[in-house]
């Protein structure tokens, strides 16, 4: 595949989560939706009510809809804004992993569970214990280990927290501190639960320093992601208003990881935000812009194209546009 491919023509979806089940690609995305709730720097014009899944069983092939696997209206502690989710696998159960404002307000993340990759999900009760903020991605780690990476800047509430705790107020760092970091978090064995803290996901520059707050062509804003590539960990991530997906590479799931480059250059849209993955030995970059909808923001469109490394292991870089 030379160029980059829509997948689903006819509806919005976003934020595509990607894996692979008993030989088959499985997609979640957000679905994207017309609200009529004006566009504004908390997002909430992203006001998207339902999850779909998708399969394929070859990469040029059919894609395939499941239908809704996950309504909003059927989550107890609902209060608005489904956005990026993840789905893993362990035992026989797909677990479903969903950011949601509660009634509060406040980004949670849930699980659902079902039997099958293509749903539905039933939801448990409450949110996760513990849990905050956007946009979790699991890793499976291979050895029946599972890690939650999740956070996001804005919108996504993760300058209301330090230390895993509420703050009085939203607190930015100044330009030359670090950087707010994502989340990582290993997943209790039965899955609906965190097994331990939250911790920092630092990102290093090529100095071994962490990445300042100013340094906003390179730090992380939101939409984590990570895959094992040749024995090591890539975290890649959107950097938000700057609107490029990077990556840095580590040595094992917690970090630090250390940055590495871009991966797509701005797209049609304002946000960015992407899954990796190997099928059929070959790499993909799933991902999303607004070109379909002439460039409304919060109506965006699922693509994928082929991602390649260079010799030493680091994400050859594509065009966003
Ligand atoms: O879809 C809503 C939000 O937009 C996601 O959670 C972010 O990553 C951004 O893509």
């Amino acid at each position: 595949m030379k160029t980059a491919r829509y997948l689903i023509p006819n509806d919005y979806m976003a934020d595509p989560s990607v894996h692979i089940f008993n030989g088959k690609l499985y997609i979640y995305p957000s679905h994207d939706r017309e609200s009529h709730i004006p566009e504004n720097d908390d997002g909430d014009h992203f006001d998207m009510k339902d999850y779909h899944a998708f399969s394929m069983e070859e990469i040029e092939g059919e894609v395939t809809d499941h239908g809704v696997v996950l309504d909003v209206k059927d989550i107890p502690w609902a209060g608005r804004q489904l956005w990026d989710c993840d789905v893993a696998f362990k035992n026989n159960k797909y677990y479903m992993y969903f950011p949601l404002k509660d009634k509060t307000d406040i980004f949670r993340i849930g699980v659902a569970i079902s039997d099958k990759p293509t749903g539905p999900f039933i939801p448990e009760i409450n949110p996760i214990r513990g849990s905050y903020s956007i946009d979790p991605a699991i890793l499976d780690d291979g050895d029946g280990n599972y890690y939650m990476y999740f956070g996001g800047l804005w919108g996504g509430q993760l300058q209301c927290y330090r230390d895993n705790k509420v703050l009085k107020c939203a607190c930015f760092p100044a330009d030359d501190e670090p950087a707010l970091c994502p989340r990582v978090v290993r997943l209790s064995d039965d899955m609906k639960g965190f097994d331990e803290e939250p911790h920092d996901v630092v990102i290093l520059d090529e100095n071994g320093k962490p990445l300042t707050a100013g340094d906003v062509k390179r730090r992380f804003f939101e939409a984590s992601w990570v895959h094992k590539y040749n024995g090591k960990y890539y975290f890649s991530y959107s950097t938000g208003d700057t609107h490029f997906l990077c990556h840095a590479i580590g040595d094992n799931p917690y970090g630090p990881f250390t940055y590495k480059g871009i991966i797509l250059t701005p797209v049609v849209g304002w946000t960015t935000h992407h899954a990796i993955v190997e099928f059929k030995n070959k790499w993909y970059l799933f991902y999303h812009d607004c070109v379909p909808s002439g460039g409304k923001t919060w109506l965006r469109s699922l693509k994928v194209t082929e991602l390649e490394y260079d010799s030493g292991g680091i994400i050859k870089t594509i065009e966003g546009r």
